[in-house]
């Protein structure tokens, strides 16, 4: 009973406050953009990990609360926080947590409720039988206390080995329920919250290999047999031991295509400068361009409580000042900045180059590819120009879209318009020659 009046306080508190949150929200109308509102306006989410310790310290609260959309408890929902001894559930933390997070509007993803890491000793301990019985009571106990609070669940987290084989992870989970205990999560939380989001959630998944071919094989087998799944996280560490692969969108695509929604996360990257800004601007065009990319979460919001600190790999600095990663997330998710930001008012001129290369060429036609590079700031979109000699006509083209008068093709982005300074982009297109070999003349690029 005292468990039903806290959930019941719990969500009717949640809705008052989001109200007021929005009020407030409508009497700020000429603010810029913010990472969170630039991607609702993408019809995605943009998330940070959140710890409850730095919840007191005023500009970690004020850059929270004025550039995220939702939050992930990064420590405060794991096991060994959450249900430190059998039976016993501690909330405070989490709380704490769920709570600034709907008083000012934003959503929440849970993580994780079963996970080999940050198990508490008791857990490994237990016979098969108890342990299937405590992994579903730790399931309806966390996910039962927020019920109709959390958008997205990480029902489990990185139950697959590294490296090439694909196998399952060994943990008190697989070694003693076996392979279906991942099936059995995901039937518990399904009963315990029907309204969240069931995901899957893992690492180093991010491009096409033998680890996420291995998670995209469960999918499909969960999702043709009706085992409850909704969507697929893909945490996007990034290094330069570990890149942002090129085939990331394709990857995201794939598990798409199984009829779930994907994820980003956990996303960082390390480095600094323009560098690391291109790399988060490869993270969000491709999460843009698949459909079902409902939104991404880095994983802190500034780089001085990372867990990789030494590898600078968040979007605000140690004095919670906007990096060029900042930038160009934004842009990315086609906001605007405030005067003088990129994109803002008082910013220069947005300016960009085309140049082009045949590809391939055969009798009948050849492939061009045109590059389109942004000039010395960020770009929000551009438009390219093509000029086909007499006679050819274009068959096919991807990575734009085009229109044509005559025998000028004017290409704008289909996925790929916003664009960090200096970083490019290309647009491809295949060519019937009808007898004429000469090569088309590229026009002026323009930018906006
Ligand atoms: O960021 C988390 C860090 O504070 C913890 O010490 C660590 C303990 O395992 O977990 C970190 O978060 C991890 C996340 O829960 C799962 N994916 C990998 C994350 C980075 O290690």
């Amino acid at each position: 009973m005292n468990m039903i009046l806290r959930r019941l306080s719990r969500a009717a508190i949640a809705g008052l406050v989001a109200a007021a949150a929005l009020t407030a929200a409508a009497h700020s109308a000429e603010a810029a953009d913010t990472l969170g509102s630039a991607a609702a306006g993408q019809g995605r989410y943009f998330g940070a990990a959140v710890a409850a310790g730095h919840l007191g310290e005023a500009d970690y609260t004020a850059t929270l609360d004025r550039e995220f959309g939702s939050v992930t408890p990064e420590n405060e929902m794991k096991w060994d926080a959450t249900e430190p001894s059998r039976g016993t559930f501690t909330f405070t933390s989490a709380d704490r947590i769920v709570d600034h997070a709907q008083s000012r509007g934003m959503d929440v993803r849970g993580h994780t409720l079963v996970w080999h890491s940050q198990l508490p000793s008791w857990v490994g301990t237990l016979g098969a039988s108890d342990l299937r019985t405590a992994m579903k009571d730790h399931i309806s106990g966390l996910m039962g206390h927020y019920k109709g609070e959390i958008h997205s669940w990480d029902v489990v987290n990185e139950a697959f080995q590294d490296g090439g084989s694909g196998a399952r992870r060994s943990s008190p989970f697989q070694d003693k329920l076996g392979d279906g205990f991942i099936e059995e999560a995901f039937r518990a939380a399904r009963a315990a919250d029907p309204a969240a989001k069931l995901c899957y959630n893992d690492y180093n998944t991010d491009g096409v290999n033998a680890k996420s071919t291995a998670v995209y094989n469960m999918v499909k087998d969960f999702t043709s047999r009706g085992v409850p799944i909704d969507c697929v996280g893909f945490q996007s560490h990034f290094n330069s031991n570990s890149p942002v692969p090129s085939d990331y969108r394709q990857n995201l695509q794939r598990f798409a295509d199984l009829g779930v929604d994907v994820q980003i996360t956990e996303l960082d990257i390390e480095g600094s400068g323009s560098a690391q800004a291109a790399d988060y601007t490869k993270v969000v065009q491709a999460c843009l361009a698949v459909e079902r990319c409902t939104g991404m979460t880095v994983w802190g919001v500034t780089d001085k409580y990372s867990w990789r600190s030494g590898g600078t790999p968040l979007l605000f600095d140690g004095n919670y000042a906007e990096k060029p990663a900042y930038d160009a997330v934004l842009s990315a998710l086609g906001g605007s900045g405030g005067p003088g930001e990129p994109g803002g008012p008082g910013e220069g001129t947005a300016t960009c180059t085309a140049t082009y290369t045949r590809t391939a060429d055969w009798d009948g036609g050849y492939n061009g590819e045109v590059t389109v590079t942004a000039g010395s700031e960020p770009i929000g979109s551009w438009t390219a120009t093509v000029t086909l000699p007499a006679r050819q006509s274009v068959s096919a083209l991807w990575n734009g879209t085009a229109a044509f008068n005559g025998n000028v093709m004017t290409v704008r982005p289909s996925w790929n318009g916003a664009l960090a300074a200096g970083t490019s982009t290309t647009f491809g297109f295949t060519v019937t020659k009808n007898g004429s070999d000469a090569a088309p003349a590229v026009g002026a690029c323009t930018a906006s």
